[in-house]
């Protein structure tokens, strides 16, 4: 079952790439292709109604503090330009795709990235686009739950939007066992509504 859509609700599919939702990708996760079908099925019901769709890419350059080798957390992923950053070959795109990262900026959230150098917080595209078009909801999908989906999803309550997470639309890394449903708390808690 799909959510409701209309003209003032955004669907931000969050790095529906291959690293992520492939198998066979270097930082696949479990339930990644379940997460592509579900997502179409938003996609669709969003553009049926005239919503608004707008996607994230991870986009990291080869070298970031973000990657395990260069001092930080996660495997090599979402490299720019390599099939791995690529959206999954089955997902439907229907409107624009913002780019993460593109800087050696790191972080998890689609409204922000944090500057390696300074540390400081820059703005994406995202906030800016969705107020342009008169967006008054957001439904946040994709990968991964305990990492992008959650930030972009509290970042948007922050932001003011209300929140829906459809649950059959993300699924979490759980680098610790749990933390996929700790974010759902953590989800609730903030005012957003999981369905
Ligand atoms: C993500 C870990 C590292 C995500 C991105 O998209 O949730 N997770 N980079
Ligand atoms: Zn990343």
């Amino acid at each position: 079952m799909t959510l409701t859509y209309d003209p003032a609700t955004a669907l931000v599919v969050v790095d529906v790439q291959n690293d992520f939702a492939d198998p066979a990708g270097s930082l696949a996760v479990a339930g990644g292709p379940e997460v592509v079908a579900a997502t179409n099925a938003e996609v669709a019901a969003a553009a049926g109604a005239g919503a608004v769709v707008v996607y994230t890419q991870d986009w990291h350059p080869a070298d970031t503090p973000h990657f395990a080798k260069d001092g930080g957390t996660w495997p090599v992923h979402c490299v720019q330009g390599t099939w791995g950053a690529q959206l999954h070959p089955d997902l439907v795109v229907r409107g624009d795709v913002l780019r993460k990262g593109e800087h050696g900026e790191d972080g998890y959230s689609g409204f922000t990235m944090r500057d390696p150098v300074s540390g400081k917080s820059v703005p994406t595209a995202l906030a800016g686009l969705l107020r342009e078009r008169g967006v008054e909801r957001l439904v946040v999908v994709g990968l991964a739950t305990d990492y992008c989906v959650r930030a972009t999803a509290l970042e948007g309550r922050e932001h003011g939007w209300p929140v829906v997470v459809p649950w059959d639309a993300v699924a979490a890394v759980d680098l610790e066992p749990g933390d996929g449903e700790r974010t759902r708390q953590e989800l609730l808690d903030a005012g957003v509504e999981v369905e």
